[in-house]
């Protein structure tokens, strides 16, 4: 049997190398494990919109401008639902809204978040599984020092300016992984689990918050290999920098790469901190710098191999052991 590799991804820079890697790997040999912790109930609706920037991504929808949402979006059911007096502060778009629509229908009528996800990603020509997290409502809680705000009200309506104090996981303790996602963990033939280059504390602890995810990944046999989603000292995107100031964590790769030290094996900085590398040395983790900006599509891609390519060189070294 071929070996098979298992992506943990948040939102937008995840699904960037995500996309990269379903080019090297099919879909018997890739799956991807999403965050369900930004998911909310907004105007009536579920939305899942970790889920769908990478649905959008595979299914070579997505708005290239801001990472989520489509490409070619209208607006009519946002401005209409302001000029009513009514809650437009995140911005669905005409299009997008047909998917919560039905998402929420299905989830009333008693079918899982994994089964709708399978179906709408089908539908959409996407043969890669994207998986979420658990099928049981878990909700990123961000601590501020005005109180606590639900993720998206942190995140968009508040747009990340209150100072972070902490997060919290409401749900997350009484979580299950689904058989689907046990199923890619307990596999023989798996060979590695990527850390996507995503928001350590609101896009992948989340993941890590559900109960037996983070120890099955402690004792995995294969190796676990995260990218970093810091470069130079910035984040490409999202408020990552900003938090770890506020948390008073030091604003670089080698922090993230110490925040998930217990289930790392292998991690990939950026080319420009490659003076970082010493660095790691305490760590006990396999540590190399590449390119890690994804602009194009051959980005991305490159990306994937060279996380592959380490995944393959640490398998390798386990072996001659
Ligand atoms: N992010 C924003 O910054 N502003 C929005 O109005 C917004 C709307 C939106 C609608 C659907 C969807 O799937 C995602 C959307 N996002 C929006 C992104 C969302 O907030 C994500 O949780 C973050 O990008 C974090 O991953």
């Amino acid at each position: 049997m071929g070996a098979k590799y298992l992506a943990i991804t948040g939102g937008v820079g995840g699904a960037k190398l995500a996309l990269g890697l379903t080019h090297l790997e099919d879909s018997s040999a890739l799956a991807f494990v999403v965050n369900t912790g930004d998911d909310f109930e907004h105007l009536g609706l579920h939305i899942s919109p970790d889920i769908d920037t990478l649905t959008y991504t595979l299914a070579d929808l997505s708005n290239p401008d801001t990472g989520w949402g489509r490409r070619g979006e209208t607006w009519h059911f946002i401005e209409t639902l302001r000029l009513l007096g009514g809650e437009a502060w995140f911005n669905l778009g005409d299009r997008d809204l047909a998917l919560h629509a039905l998402r929420t229908a299905r989830l009333r009528e008693g079918a899982t978040l994994t089964a709708i996800t399978r179906e709408l990603t089908t539908r959409l020509g996407i043969a890669h599984s994207i998986l979420p997290m658990t099928d049981a409502p878990v909700r990123t809680v961000v601590h501020t020092a005005a109180g606590a705000l639900a993720f998206q009200h942190y995140f968009v309506r508040d747009r990340c300016e209150p100072a972070v104090t902490g997060f919290s996981f409401a749900g997350a303790a009484d979580a299950r992984m689904s058989s689907e996602v046990l199923g890619w963990l307990d596999d023989s033939a798996l060979r590695g689990v990527i850390i996507c280059p995503s928001n350590p504390f609101v896009s992948i602890d989340p993941v890590l918050a559900v109960p037996g995810l983070r120890e099955r990944l402690r004792a995995l046999p294969a190796p676990v290999v995260a990218v970093s989603p810091i470069v130079a000292g910035l984040a490409l995107k999202g408020p990552t920098v900003k938090m770890m100031s506020e948390l008073k964590v030091p604003q670089s790769a080698v922090a993230v790469a110490a925040h998930y030290a217990d289930i790392l094996d292998g991690f990939i900085l950026d080319h420009a901190d490659a003076a970082l590398l010493p660095s790691f040395e305490g760590l006990d983790l396999a540590a190399i710098a590449a390119p890690t900006v994804m602009v194009t599509l051959a980005d991305k891609i490159e990306l994937a191999r060279v996380t592959l390519d380490l995944i393959h060189r640490l398998n390798a070294d386990k072996k001659a052991h």
